[in-house]
Protein backbone atom coordinates (compact mmCIF):
# COMPACT_ATOMS: atom_id res chain seq x y z
CA UNK A 1 0.00 0.00 0.00
CA UNK A 2 0.93 3.72 -0.66
CA UNK A 3 2.10 5.02 2.85
CA UNK A 4 1.55 9.03 3.98
CA UNK A 5 2.77 10.82 6.85
CA UNK A 6 0.64 11.03 9.69
CA UNK A 7 -2.92 8.73 11.04
CA UNK A 8 -4.90 9.90 13.82
CA UNK A 9 -4.82 7.53 16.56
CA UNK A 10 -7.25 8.64 19.83
CA UNK A 11 -7.44 12.19 19.58
CA UNK A 12 -3.62 13.01 17.94
CA UNK A 13 -2.03 12.31 14.77
CA UNK A 14 1.09 9.95 15.39
CA UNK A 15 3.83 9.39 12.76
CA UNK A 16 2.39 6.44 10.38
CA UNK A 17 4.92 3.77 11.84
CA UNK A 18 3.73 4.31 15.16
CA UNK A 19 0.22 3.88 15.06
CA UNK A 20 0.51 0.73 16.44
CA UNK A 21 -1.95 -1.26 19.24
CA UNK A 22 -1.15 -4.46 21.12
CA UNK A 23 -0.91 -7.93 20.04
CA UNK A 24 -3.55 -9.33 22.15
CA UNK A 25 -5.64 -6.53 21.24
CA UNK A 26 -9.38 -8.19 21.48
CA UNK A 27 -10.22 -6.66 17.83
CA UNK A 28 -7.26 -8.43 16.51
CA UNK A 29 -8.04 -11.78 17.91
CA UNK A 30 -11.87 -11.85 17.84
CA UNK A 31 -12.63 -9.60 14.93
CA UNK A 32 -14.33 -7.50 17.45
CA UNK A 33 -13.98 -4.03 15.17
CA UNK A 34 -16.05 -1.71 12.83
CA UNK A 35 -14.87 -0.08 10.55
CA UNK A 36 -15.54 2.38 7.62
CA UNK A 37 -14.07 3.07 3.75
CA UNK A 38 -14.63 6.79 2.36
CA UNK A 39 -13.32 8.08 -0.51
CA UNK A 40 -12.00 12.25 -0.88
CA UNK A 41 -12.16 13.67 -4.63
CA UNK A 42 -10.24 16.05 -6.30
CA UNK A 43 -13.53 17.90 -6.80
CA UNK A 44 -13.97 21.44 -8.44
CA UNK A 45 -13.98 23.46 -5.45
CA UNK A 46 -11.22 21.92 -3.82
CA UNK A 47 -10.84 18.22 -1.60
CA UNK A 48 -14.17 16.81 -1.14
CA UNK A 49 -15.29 13.75 1.09
CA UNK A 50 -18.23 11.97 -0.76
CA UNK A 51 -20.44 11.50 1.88
CA UNK A 52 -18.24 11.88 4.92
CA UNK A 53 -21.88 12.08 7.61
CA UNK A 54 -23.30 9.37 6.26
CA UNK A 55 -20.25 7.00 6.61
CA UNK A 56 -19.68 8.45 9.92
CA UNK A 57 -23.87 7.24 11.09
CA UNK A 58 -22.79 4.18 9.51
CA UNK A 59 -19.98 4.00 11.66
CA UNK A 60 -22.08 4.84 14.80
CA UNK A 61 -24.86 1.90 14.11
CA UNK A 62 -22.03 -0.58 13.37
CA UNK A 63 -20.94 0.18 16.75
CA UNK A 64 -23.82 0.31 18.57
CA UNK A 65 -24.86 -2.82 17.14
CA UNK A 66 -21.72 -4.35 18.72
CA UNK A 67 -22.29 -2.17 22.10
CA UNK A 68 -18.95 -0.49 21.04
CA UNK A 69 -18.83 3.26 22.86
CA UNK A 70 -17.36 5.46 20.48
CA UNK A 71 -15.16 7.66 22.70
CA UNK A 72 -15.68 11.11 19.98
CA UNK A 73 -18.38 12.61 19.20
CA UNK A 74 -19.25 12.77 15.30
CA UNK A 75 -17.94 16.27 14.83
CA UNK A 76 -14.97 15.36 16.30
CA UNK A 77 -14.38 12.53 13.89
CA UNK A 78 -15.56 14.75 10.88
CA UNK A 79 -12.51 17.26 11.89
CA UNK A 80 -10.07 14.62 12.33
CA UNK A 81 -10.88 13.24 8.94
CA UNK A 82 -10.21 16.27 7.63
CA UNK A 83 -7.15 16.92 9.38
CA UNK A 84 -5.64 13.40 8.01
CA UNK A 85 -6.19 14.69 4.76
CA UNK A 86 -4.91 18.34 5.48
CA UNK A 87 -1.63 17.32 7.56
CA UNK A 88 -0.82 14.32 4.74
CA UNK A 89 -1.51 16.86 1.83
CA UNK A 90 -3.58 14.35 0.04
CA UNK A 91 -6.06 15.05 -2.13
CA UNK A 92 -8.06 12.01 -3.56
CA UNK A 93 -7.65 9.59 -1.16
CA UNK A 94 -9.50 6.22 0.75
CA UNK A 95 -9.97 6.95 4.50
CA UNK A 96 -10.13 4.18 6.39
CA UNK A 97 -11.75 4.83 9.93
CA UNK A 98 -11.48 1.62 12.65
CA UNK A 99 -12.99 1.65 16.19
CA UNK A 100 -11.34 -0.88 17.49
CA UNK A 101 -11.64 -3.18 21.39
CA UNK A 102 -8.12 -2.67 22.63
CA UNK A 103 -5.50 -4.55 24.64
CA UNK A 104 -6.49 -5.43 28.87
CA UNK A 105 -9.18 -8.01 28.35
CA UNK A 106 -9.58 -11.39 26.68
CA UNK A 107 -12.30 -13.91 26.17
CA UNK A 108 -15.41 -13.42 24.35
CA UNK A 109 -17.17 -10.79 27.14
CA UNK A 110 -15.88 -7.37 25.00
CA UNK A 111 -17.51 -4.48 27.08
CA UNK A 112 -14.95 -4.26 29.91
CA UNK A 113 -11.77 -3.67 26.87
CA UNK A 114 -10.97 -0.12 26.25
CA UNK A 115 -11.73 0.88 22.60
CA UNK A 116 -9.79 2.30 20.07
CA UNK A 117 -10.30 5.10 17.25
CA UNK A 118 -7.61 4.86 14.05
CA UNK A 119 -8.31 7.17 10.70
CA UNK A 120 -6.10 7.01 8.34
CA UNK A 121 -5.76 7.73 4.89
CA UNK A 122 -3.54 7.23 1.46
CA UNK A 123 -4.23 7.12 -2.00
CA UNK A 124 -5.94 4.17 -3.77
CA UNK A 125 -6.36 3.85 -7.31
CA UNK A 126 -8.91 2.16 -9.21
CA UNK A 127 -9.98 -0.91 -6.69
CA UNK A 128 -10.73 -3.07 -9.50
CA UNK A 129 -8.48 -2.08 -12.07
CA UNK A 130 -8.73 0.78 -14.62
CA UNK A 131 -8.95 -1.96 -16.93
CA UNK A 132 -11.84 -3.35 -14.84
CA UNK A 133 -13.56 -0.09 -14.18
CA UNK A 134 -13.34 0.76 -18.57
CA UNK A 135 -14.19 -2.74 -19.71
CA UNK A 136 -16.25 -4.72 -16.86
CA UNK A 137 -14.77 -7.31 -15.12
CA UNK A 138 -15.03 -10.90 -14.76
CA UNK A 139 -16.95 -12.49 -11.82
CA UNK A 140 -18.08 -15.75 -10.28
CA UNK A 141 -20.52 -17.20 -7.71
CA UNK A 142 -18.53 -18.39 -4.86
CA UNK A 143 -19.25 -21.42 -3.12
CA UNK A 144 -19.35 -19.54 0.37
CA UNK A 145 -22.20 -18.24 1.39
CA UNK A 146 -22.93 -14.43 2.71
CA UNK A 147 -23.09 -14.98 6.26
CA UNK A 148 -26.64 -15.28 7.50
CA UNK A 149 -29.00 -12.06 8.92
CA UNK A 150 -29.19 -14.59 12.10
CA UNK A 151 -25.72 -14.75 11.87
CA UNK A 152 -23.60 -11.83 12.10
CA UNK A 153 -25.84 -8.63 11.00
CA UNK A 154 -24.84 -7.62 7.47
CA UNK A 155 -25.33 -3.93 8.13
CA UNK A 156 -23.03 -3.78 10.06
CA UNK A 157 -19.58 -3.11 8.68
CA UNK A 158 -17.73 -4.71 11.03
CA UNK A 159 -13.84 -6.61 10.70
CA UNK A 160 -14.96 -10.00 11.78
CA UNK A 161 -17.47 -10.53 9.24
CA UNK A 162 -14.74 -9.99 6.10
CA UNK A 163 -13.72 -14.13 7.56
CA UNK A 164 -16.41 -14.62 4.90
CA UNK A 165 -15.73 -12.11 1.98
CA UNK A 166 -11.74 -13.03 2.06
CA UNK A 167 -12.99 -16.41 1.49
CA UNK A 168 -15.50 -16.00 -1.47
CA UNK A 169 -12.58 -13.92 -2.93
CA UNK A 170 -9.72 -16.57 -2.38
CA UNK A 171 -11.71 -19.09 -4.36
CA UNK A 172 -12.64 -16.74 -6.99
CA UNK A 173 -9.16 -15.42 -7.43
CA UNK A 174 -7.35 -18.84 -7.87
CA UNK A 175 -10.36 -19.96 -10.42
CA UNK A 176 -8.74 -16.47 -12.47
CA UNK A 177 -11.47 -14.61 -12.01
CA UNK A 178 -11.68 -10.84 -10.92
CA UNK A 179 -14.55 -10.53 -8.07
CA UNK A 180 -16.67 -12.90 -6.44
CA UNK A 181 -20.75 -12.62 -6.03
CA UNK A 182 -22.25 -14.17 -2.75
CA UNK A 183 -25.45 -15.39 -2.52
CA UNK A 184 -27.01 -15.76 0.77
CA UNK A 185 -28.31 -18.61 3.14
CA UNK A 186 -31.77 -18.27 1.12
CA UNK A 187 -29.74 -18.95 -2.60
CA UNK A 188 -30.55 -15.31 -4.02
CA UNK A 189 -27.91 -12.88 -4.92
CA UNK A 190 -26.34 -10.98 -2.15
CA UNK A 191 -23.73 -8.64 -2.98
CA UNK A 192 -19.76 -8.77 -4.02
CA UNK A 193 -16.84 -9.89 -1.99
CA UNK A 194 -17.07 -5.81 -1.29
CA UNK A 195 -19.61 -4.61 -3.02
CA UNK A 196 -23.03 -3.89 -3.81
CA UNK A 197 -24.51 -5.47 -7.08
CA UNK A 198 -26.95 -4.44 -9.82
CA UNK A 199 -28.68 -5.85 -12.57
CA UNK A 200 -29.90 -4.01 -15.59
CA UNK A 201 -32.93 -5.61 -17.47
CA UNK A 202 -35.40 -3.76 -19.79
CA UNK A 203 -34.75 -0.62 -18.83
CA UNK A 204 -35.46 -1.73 -15.13
CA UNK A 205 -32.35 -1.62 -12.53
CA UNK A 206 -32.65 -3.98 -9.96
CA UNK A 207 -30.82 -4.63 -6.40
CA UNK A 208 -31.40 -7.14 -3.54
CA UNK A 209 -33.13 -5.39 -0.71
CA UNK A 210 -31.17 -4.71 2.47
CA UNK A 211 -33.13 -8.31 4.38
CA UNK A 212 -31.08 -10.25 1.67
CA UNK A 213 -27.79 -9.95 4.24
CA UNK A 214 -26.04 -7.39 1.99
CA UNK A 215 -23.92 -4.10 3.62
CA UNK A 216 -26.22 -0.95 3.09
CA UNK A 217 -24.30 0.83 0.68
CA UNK A 218 -23.49 4.21 0.37
CA UNK A 219 -22.17 3.79 -3.00
CA UNK A 220 -25.30 2.16 -3.77
CA UNK A 221 -28.05 4.42 -2.26
CA UNK A 222 -26.35 7.21 -4.49
CA UNK A 223 -26.75 5.50 -7.62
CA UNK A 224 -30.26 4.50 -6.79
CA UNK A 225 -30.85 8.29 -6.12
CA UNK A 226 -29.53 9.14 -8.99
CA UNK A 227 -30.77 6.48 -11.75
CA UNK A 228 -34.41 8.03 -10.37
CA UNK A 229 -33.17 10.93 -10.75
CA UNK A 230 -32.27 10.37 -14.56
CA UNK A 231 -35.47 8.82 -15.15
CA UNK A 232 -34.91 5.17 -14.54
CA UNK A 233 -37.08 2.51 -12.51
CA UNK A 234 -35.00 1.16 -9.48
CA UNK A 235 -36.30 -1.79 -7.57
CA UNK A 236 -34.87 -3.67 -4.44
CA UNK A 237 -36.29 -6.99 -4.91
CA UNK A 238 -34.35 -10.20 -4.44
CA UNK A 239 -32.27 -11.53 -7.32
CA UNK A 240 -32.17 -15.20 -8.95
CA UNK A 241 -28.57 -16.25 -9.88
CA UNK A 242 -29.43 -17.04 -13.54
CA UNK A 243 -30.98 -13.76 -13.62
CA UNK A 244 -27.21 -12.34 -13.71
CA UNK A 245 -26.95 -14.80 -16.94
CA UNK A 246 -29.50 -12.91 -18.68
CA UNK A 247 -29.17 -9.76 -17.52
CA UNK A 248 -28.65 -6.68 -20.23
CA UNK A 249 -25.81 -5.26 -17.86
CA UNK A 250 -24.56 -5.86 -14.42
CA UNK A 251 -22.30 -3.41 -12.77
CA UNK A 252 -20.92 -3.31 -9.27
CA UNK A 253 -20.97 -0.39 -6.70
CA UNK A 254 -18.34 0.73 -3.58
CA UNK A 255 -16.67 3.40 -2.08
CA UNK A 256 -13.16 1.42 -3.20
CA UNK A 257 -14.84 0.04 -6.74
CA UNK A 258 -16.84 2.96 -7.67
CA UNK A 259 -19.08 1.74 -10.28
CA UNK A 260 -17.50 -1.20 -11.97
CA UNK A 261 -19.20 -3.12 -14.91
CA UNK A 262 -19.35 -6.24 -14.86
CA UNK A 263 -18.58 -8.17 -17.91
CA UNK A 264 -19.14 -11.67 -17.14
CA UNK A 265 -20.45 -14.11 -14.16
CA UNK A 266 -20.01 -17.56 -14.12
CA UNK A 267 -18.72 -17.20 -18.14
CA UNK A 268 -21.97 -16.41 -18.99
CA UNK A 269 -20.86 -13.58 -21.21
CA UNK A 270 -22.99 -10.03 -20.27
CA UNK A 271 -20.70 -8.15 -22.46
CA UNK A 272 -19.44 -4.73 -22.57
CA UNK A 273 -20.32 -2.19 -20.17
CA UNK A 274 -24.10 -0.93 -21.42
CA UNK A 275 -25.81 2.19 -21.78
CA UNK A 276 -27.12 2.53 -18.60
CA UNK A 277 -23.87 1.49 -16.57
CA UNK A 278 -22.06 4.10 -18.49
CA UNK A 279 -24.30 6.79 -17.94
CA UNK A 280 -24.79 6.02 -14.13
CA UNK A 281 -20.57 5.83 -13.79
CA UNK A 282 -20.80 9.23 -16.13
CA UNK A 283 -23.16 11.14 -13.56
CA UNK A 284 -21.76 9.95 -10.33
CA UNK A 285 -18.12 10.73 -11.63
CA UNK A 286 -19.21 14.41 -11.99
CA UNK A 287 -20.82 13.84 -8.52
CA UNK A 288 -18.19 13.23 -6.61
CA UNK A 289 -16.05 15.87 -8.32
CA UNK A 290 -18.38 18.52 -7.74
CA UNK A 291 -19.71 19.25 -11.38
CA UNK A 292 -23.51 18.58 -10.97
CA UNK A 293 -25.84 20.82 -8.57
CA UNK A 294 -27.63 18.08 -7.64
CA UNK A 295 -25.64 16.24 -5.24
CA UNK A 296 -24.04 18.73 -3.92
CA UNK A 297 -24.76 18.62 -0.61
CA UNK A 298 -22.88 14.76 -0.80
CA UNK A 299 -19.58 16.56 -0.83
CA UNK A 300 -17.89 17.97 2.28
CA UNK A 301 -15.10 20.15 1.41
CA UNK A 302 -11.79 20.10 3.19
CA UNK A 303 -11.50 24.25 4.73
CA UNK A 304 -8.33 25.40 2.55
CA UNK A 305 -6.20 25.98 6.05
CA UNK A 306 -7.59 22.86 7.94
CA UNK A 307 -5.99 23.28 11.55
CA UNK A 308 -3.71 20.26 11.91
CA UNK A 309 -4.59 18.78 15.13
N1 LIG B 1 -20.78 -4.77 0.28
C1 LIG B 1 -19.67 -5.09 0.96
C2 LIG B 1 -19.52 -6.47 1.47
C3 LIG B 1 -18.67 -4.13 1.17
O1 LIG B 1 -17.57 -4.45 1.84
C4 LIG B 1 -18.83 -2.83 0.64
C5 LIG B 1 -17.77 -1.78 0.83
C6 LIG B 1 -20.02 -2.53 -0.06
C7 LIG B 1 -20.97 -3.52 -0.21
C8 LIG B 1 -20.30 -1.15 -0.61
O2 LIG B 1 -20.56 -0.22 0.42
P1 LIG B 1 -20.22 1.33 0.26
O3 LIG B 1 -18.74 1.46 0.24
O4 LIG B 1 -20.86 1.97 1.42
O5 LIG B 1 -20.80 1.76 -1.04
N2 LIG B 1 -16.45 -2.27 0.86
C9 LIG B 1 -15.39 -1.44 1.40
C10 LIG B 1 -14.15 -2.23 1.73
C11 LIG B 1 -13.28 -2.66 0.60
C12 LIG B 1 -11.98 -3.24 1.09
O6 LIG B 1 -11.36 -3.99 0.33
O7 LIG B 1 -11.56 -2.96 2.23
C13 LIG B 1 -15.11 -0.22 0.52
O8 LIG B 1 -15.51 -0.20 -0.64
O9 LIG B 1 -14.51 0.73 1.03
Amino acid sequence: MQEAEKIWMNGVLVDWADAKVHVLSHGLHYGSSVFEGIRAYDADGGTAVFRLNDHLARLERSAAQYFLEIPFPREELRQAVHAVIAVNGLGACYIRPIVMRGYGVMGLFPLDAPVDVGIAAWPWGAYLGEDGVRDGIDTKVSSWRRIGNNTIPATAKASGQYLNSILAKIETHKAGYAEAILLNEQGMVADGSGENIFVVRGGVISTPPVSASILEGITRASIMDIARAEGYDVVERDLARAELYSADEVFLTGTAAEVCPVRSVDDFVIGSPGAVTRRLQEVFEDAVHGRDDRWAHWLDYIPAAAPAG
